[in-house]
């Protein structure tokens, strides 16, 4: 059965790092909100495993950023957000039972958020999070399992994956002015609606299924357009701390 790795909402999720100065998220809305992440998830045919929340790390929900599973292996990132690298512990600790783990070591940073798999390409944002010995490291590791890496410098945004969705195995949806779309080759594109600009987010499940923010209907439309089952699901809390559908959690899909 696949599993879904996700973190609770910690009770300090209010100090959540945001990058403009504004209206915090609402940790008890967080919560339902997270719970409800959860319940599509399980609807959608995942085992759910949740690690315990830690108040000193209020991003901790955002586990994405964490680890990546790649291939056969479980890389343990070194997030560019210093006050974040204690997330990874719990992390490490859970997949270790399950893969042999590759960690990120300084001077590199990785953040799970800029990180893209699509079919043998794994895809990596150049971002405020991720340097050029992060993505080294990653390309060592995607090498040994035999996939290849494109670096994407990111613009504008927090992540790779704050900007381009994955919504099919060869399609995504990306935010306009954001990133390179020469390098996203091969890769059909669709465009973010200019009224919903950096609300749609995207969460591809193993069965096709896309879950999509419930704030951006008309992109979700340009989606269902396609034949694609689409679930809306409303994580405003989650976007109001930079997040989106891919961060809050890790799916291991064998
Ligand atoms: C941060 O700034 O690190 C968090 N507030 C948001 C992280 C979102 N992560 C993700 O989308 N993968």
């Amino acid at each position: 059965m696949p599993t879904a790795l996700l973190r609770q909402v910690a009770s300090t999720f209010d100090r959540a790092i945001v990058s403009e100065a504004g209206r915090r998220p609402d940790v008890d809305l967080a919560r339902e909100q997270h719970d409800r992440y959860a319940q599509a998830l399980t609807g959608a045919g995942y085992d759910i495993d949740v690690i315990a929340d830690d108040d000193a790390h209020p991003d901790c929900v955002f586990i994405e950023d964490t680890a990546i599973i790649i291939g056969s292996t479980a890389i343990i990132t070194r997030p560019g957000a210093s006050e974040r690298r204690g997330e990874v512990g719990p992390v490490a600790d859970v997949l270790e039972t399950r893969f042999p783990l590759a960690p990120i070591e300084a001077p590199g940073t990785l953040d799970g958020g800029d990180v893209m798999v699509l079919d043998r390409t794994v895809f990596v944002g150049r971002s405020k999070r991720t340097n050029d010995s992060g993505i080294a490291q990653l390309a060592e590791v995607v090498g040994s399992e035999g996939l290849t890496v494109t670096a994407v410098p990111v613009q504008e945004v927090l992540h790779l994956k704050s900007a381009v969705l994955p919504v099919a195995d060869a399609a995504v949806v990306v935010t306009p002015g954001t990133v390179d779309e020469s390098l996203l080759s091969d890769l059909r594109i669709l465009h973010e609606s200019q009224h919903e600009r950096h609300r749609f987010s995207a969460l591809k499940l193993g069965s096709g299924d896309v879950l999509v923010t419930a704030n951006a209907p008309e992109t979700a439309r340009m989606i269902a357009d396609l034949g694609i089952a689409v679930i809306p699901i409303d994580v405003s809390e989650i976007q109001a701390a930079d997040g989106g559908l891919t961060c809050m959690s890790i799916l291991i899909e064998n």
